[in-house]
């Protein structure tokens, strides 16, 4: 694996096979379920064992081509798991993590459509698939979704009409002690916190907001990214049925964080294979903000 280039679902999976052969004393693939066209998502669960230690699980690649997302994430593995530099946070907290959590969506967007954005199911009308950040119940179709299956943010035909985010939920469910939830997007570069469906702020939002403040000063400060801070629906837009709302509201999970990564647009999307690295490294910076908050709190 390298953070010079993007990488394809495959050479993804492989680089969680990699880590759990490589280092199986911390590390195991967890087989969360089958996409809708059949691939197997796996999950990488990161823990030096015992019971009752506080959790982080963090996904990335919910849209398709948001490739930024899946290659930060995989570069946060890199840095938790080889740099040997963070055994103080693995010892106290667990890890789960998935990359890329639409995978059909994400070989589409290699292969056809370099800006796919959802799933790629199929309900017996002409056009393909679901956002899958509006397909969580939590508020389902409120706001900010469509009804129409040909519509970017398409809300889907029912909440967890997607396989995809059932399986994450599941996956998150099945976690005992989940203190964060961090899901990577692209692009915009904000760290943003629930809701999503109401203007109005969760009751503890000081304590998502202060987090959140300490994570974006340890990112800005590798190479002046600026970041701006808030709840979704006051910082980019109201849209309901996202997997961080369901993940606070619905999962209980405290410290639930949307993060937009770069760029504010020039690139959008296509974002050069030159600012991967650096996207990455002070993306990490953020992450272990996060982690060492669980570490010393938990
Ligand atoms: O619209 C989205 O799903 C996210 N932005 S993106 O440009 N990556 O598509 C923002 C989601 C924020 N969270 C919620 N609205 N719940
Ligand atoms: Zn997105």
């Amino acid at each position: 694996m390298d953070w010079t280039s993007y990488h394809t679902l495959d050479e993804i999976n492989g680089y969680l096979d990699y880590l759990a052969e490589t280092y199986p004393d911390l590390c195991s693939i967890v087989n969360i379920g089958s996409s809708y066209e059949g691939r197997t998502m796996n999950m990488l669960k990161i823990s030096t064992g015992g019971e009752g230690k506080p959790g982080i699980f963090i996904d990335g690649g919910i849209h398709a081509r948001e490739w930024i997302a899946p290659a930060t994430v995989t570069y946060a593995l890199n840095q938790l798991i080889e740099s040997g530099s963070y055994q103080d946070i693995l010892d106290a907290v667990d890890f789960y993590v998935i990359p890329s959590i639409n995978p059909d969506g994400y070989v589409y967007s290699w292969t056809n459509d370099r800006y796919w954005r959802k799933t790629r199911s199929n309900y017996g009308t002409i056009c393909y698939g679901c956002d899958p950040n509006r397909n969580w119940s939590f508020h389902w179709d409120e706001i900010g979704a469509s009804d129409n299956p040909c519509s970017e943010i398409y809300a889907g035909p029912s909440a967890f009409s997607e396989i995809e985010m059932v399986n994450v939920r599941d996956a998150i469910s099945a976690q005992t002690d989940l203190i964060s939830y961090l899901t990577f997007h692209a692009y915009s570069q904000l760290w943003m916190y629930p809701w999503g469906f109401t203007t109005d702020l969760p009751d503890d939002w000081e304590d998502l907001d202060d987090l959140a403040q300490n994570a974006v000063d340890a990112l800005t400060a590798v190479h002046g990214t600026n970041y701006d801070i808030g709840s979704s629906t006051n910082t980019i837009y109201a849209a309901a049925g996202g997997s961080d709302d369901w993940a606070k509201g619905e999962g209980g999970v405290k410290y639930s964080y949307t993060i937009e990564l770069r760029d504010t647009g020039y690139w959008g999307f296509d974002l050069p294979e030159s600012q991967i690295l650096p996207t990455a490294e002070e993306t990490w910076a953020g992450i272990e903000v996060v982690a060492r908050f669980v570490k010393d709190t938990y």
